[in-house]
């Protein structure tokens, strides 16, 4: 029986990075087949302005996932902080299916709790404050009603004012909050978290009351490396592309 299972997030695709969307499709098409399933944990996309938006590179990427779906790997997604618009109609069109912000999975009878990453980092009030904001349906309903141009546009501008929002900040700010880390897993009854986000790959080993526990921060992909988690029905190890 298959038990391999990969893991991503933080590819950030958009238009003007094709060597990511390059490597992602070569990762569809050869890779990922070998999965029985595929975990995305947000920010597949750069940006993300409603199910409508069929831009380049968006079609050719709904077509690799779809082909893989079909194929038999099961695609779960968990939404990020800059693809929190995706919908529905993007999951029919390429089989995938969508998770709450938080996912409890079972790996070799552990529990695993899986999630974005940003609702992790408490500590960056006014992101927390913004979050809020734009996950109540008024505030998307209002901004998908927005025609595609003007969100296209919207959404340049938005990049351009986190990339200055995100210079004033401290790396401790942006950094996952551990007193929240502990909360989580306590609540979800688990010592495993796998999570993205803070493009700080990295295994933390640490103590949840007396248990040992672990949170695995995924890599984000640049032009020059992609990288997925995969867990093989024993363990975890991180392949590079
Ligand atoms: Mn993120």
């Amino acid at each position: 029986m298959n038990t391999i299972i990969h893991f991503i997030s933080d590819l950030h695709l958009s238009l003007d990075k094709p060597e990511i969307t390059r490597r992602f499709l070569h990762y569809l098409q050869h890779i990922a087949p070998e999965a029985k399933s595929l975990y995305i944990l947000g920010d597949l996309f750069d940006a993300w302005i409603g199910d409508d938006n069929n831009t380049p590179p968006i079609p050719s990427i709904k077509h690799s996932l779809k082909q893989l779906s079909e194929q038999g790997t099961q695609i779960y997604m968990i939404r990020g902080n800059r693809d929190f618009l995706l919908g529905q109609t993007f999951c029919q069109d390429t089989g995938i299916e969508l998770l709450a912000d938080f996912a409890l999975i079972e790996l070799g009878n552990q529990g695993v709790l899986l999630t974005h990453g940003d609702l992790l980092c408490t500590d960056d009030l006014a992101y927390q404050a913004f979050r809020q904001k734009s996950r109540q349906p008024e505030w998307q309903s209002n901004v998908l009603a927005k025609p595609l141009w003007l969100r296209l546009l919207a959404a340049r501008w938005y990049r351009l004012r986190s990339h200055y929002h995100k210079r004033g900040k401290t790396q401790e700010i942006m950094d996952v909050n551990q007193a929240t880390v502990e909360t989580m897993l306590h609540t979800y009854a688990c010592v495993w978290l796998i999570h993205g986000h803070t493009h700080r790959p990295d295994t933390h080993h640490f103590l949840l009351d007396t248990q040992p526990a672990q949170r695995i921060v995924l890599s984000d992909w640049t032009k020059e490396r992609g990288a997925y988690l995969s867990w093989d029905g024993v363990k975890f190890s991180e392949q590079l592309l």
